[in-house]
């Protein structure tokens, strides 16, 4: 029964502290005995991890219990939880190859728990406050960002082990030599050939700085993250380059300020690898600026017909605007038919298809702070904005818990 075996775990009252060394020395070396303690890792952490997640779900206002989808939410948390905590210890390579693969079908069965409940809050923003939304969200994103990474984690390695690569300077989920640049030129083709399908026009991008420097990271939060970015770059670009400069046919790139740590930085206990994101888009107005990284001001789970009928006028898109060039981030269902395809792209390994709904920024302020970084926005209204993206260096971060 659930809410016996829950009970079992109703000491539990927070996670235990996730050390990125320990997922990392899983693979280093990778053997058959190293896989089998990265699954009974998996084993004892997920379920500790699912049951929290039930149970703060459980705690919610009674009302809000009620709403479809949060309770649909909730018994897919208990079901899940379930069947991790009851799962037979695994003990060789072969029950392994199984359970991973159901793992996998487990992680992606959760694909859409974040637009569910944003649907299930939207309903119920009668009984809760923005703020407890936020918060419950924000524990929330960062309860499925732990399972994720050690769920997937445990899954690479499993795979790695079966089909190795001498040459990969991937530890399981973690890229020692991510590159950046490499990054910023994968999402940014991505985000222009979109921008260009629905905008009719794209900037170009610029990058400079530490262009060659990589740096240890999660390739599929870095992806996510600039994804994010770009695509409100580039969409404030356009479209204020439209508004306001309609003859000129040329627009200013959005420029990518690679910086590597110094050694310095390092020795200091500063590890960072930073990123700034700057675009001539118009930058943010104040009353927008609370809006980009709220949950509460997301249309999520309207119809878009509402969005369109905002009755902002000045073009097919600007209506989707949560106002004047705010960010695609807090754009709502407009944002998914805009961009609809975009958060889908690649991130189904990590994220799942958390398309569309206004959690873009948040989400990505989420995975920078995870591992102890940032991300922060400065706007020159008027003229443009800067992102500073500061992401901690994974292969000094045996420190790092989270
Ligand atoms: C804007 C609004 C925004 C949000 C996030 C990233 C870049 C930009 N540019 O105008």
């Amino acid at each position: 029964e659930v809410s016996e075996l829950l009970s079992k775990y109703a000491s539990i009252t927070s996670a235990r502290p996730l050390n990125l060394y320990t997922l990392l020395s899983f693979a280093r070396p990778l053997t058959p005995e190293s896989v089998l303690a990265s699954v009974n890792y998996a084993l004892t952490e997920i379920p500790r991890r699912l049951a929290l997640r039930v149970r703060s779900l459980e705690a919610l206002p009674f009302i809000v219990g009620t709403n479809p989808y949060v309770a649909s939410t909730l018994n897919a948390y208990r079901e899940s939880f379930l069947w991790v905590a009851t799962h037979p210890p695994v003990t060789n390579l072969d029950q392994n190859a199984k359970f991973a693969e159901q793992l996998a079908d487990l992680v992606q069965s959760h694909a859409n728990d974040i637009p569910t409940m944003a649907k299930g809050f939207q309903e119920c923003s009668r009984y809760m406050s923005p703020t407890q939304i936020s918060n419950f969200l924000d524990g929330a994103i960062r309860n499925r960002i732990s399972v994720r990474l050690i769920a997937e984690q445990h899954i690479a390695l499993s795979q790695a082990l079966e089909n190795p690569d001498a040459n990969s300077s991937h530890v399981g989920v973690v890229d020692l030599e991510c590159s950046p640049k490499a990054m910023v030129k994968m999402c940014g083709s991505f985000v222009s050939d979109l921008c260009e399908a629905t905008l009719g026009t794209s900037p170009s991008i610029v990058i400079n700085g530490h262009t060659d420097a990589t740096f240890a990271y999660v390739p599929v939060h870095l992806e996510y993250m600039l994804t994010e970015i770009l695509k409100n770059a580039f969409r404030a670009t356009v479209e204020h380059h439209m508004k306001h400069h309609p003859s000129s046919r040329s627009l200013p790139p959005v420029t990518i300020t690679l910086s590597s740590p110094s050694a310095a930085m390092r020795e200091a206990g500063h590890p960072y690898f930073s990123l700034r994101i700057r675009d001539q888009g118009g930058g943010v107005s104040q009353a927008n600026m609370a809006r980009i990284f709220s949950y509460a001001f997301t249309t999520a789970g309207r119809r878009a017909e509402e969005d369109v009928d905002d009755g902002e006028g000045g073009g097919p898109y600007a209506a989707q605007h949560v106002g004047g060039s705010a960010a695609i981030g807090s754009g709502g269902l407009g944002e998914a038919n805009l961009f609809g395809e975009i958060t889908g792209k690649g991130l189904q390994t990590g994220i799942g298809t958390i398309a569309g709904l206004g959690y873009g920024l948040p989400m990505s302020q989420l995975y920078a702070k995870y591992f102890g970084g940032s991300l922060e926005l400065m706007s020159l209204e008027g003229w443009g904005t800067d992102v500073f993206l500061k992401l901690r260096c994974l292969d000094e971060a045996g420190d790092v818990t989270v």
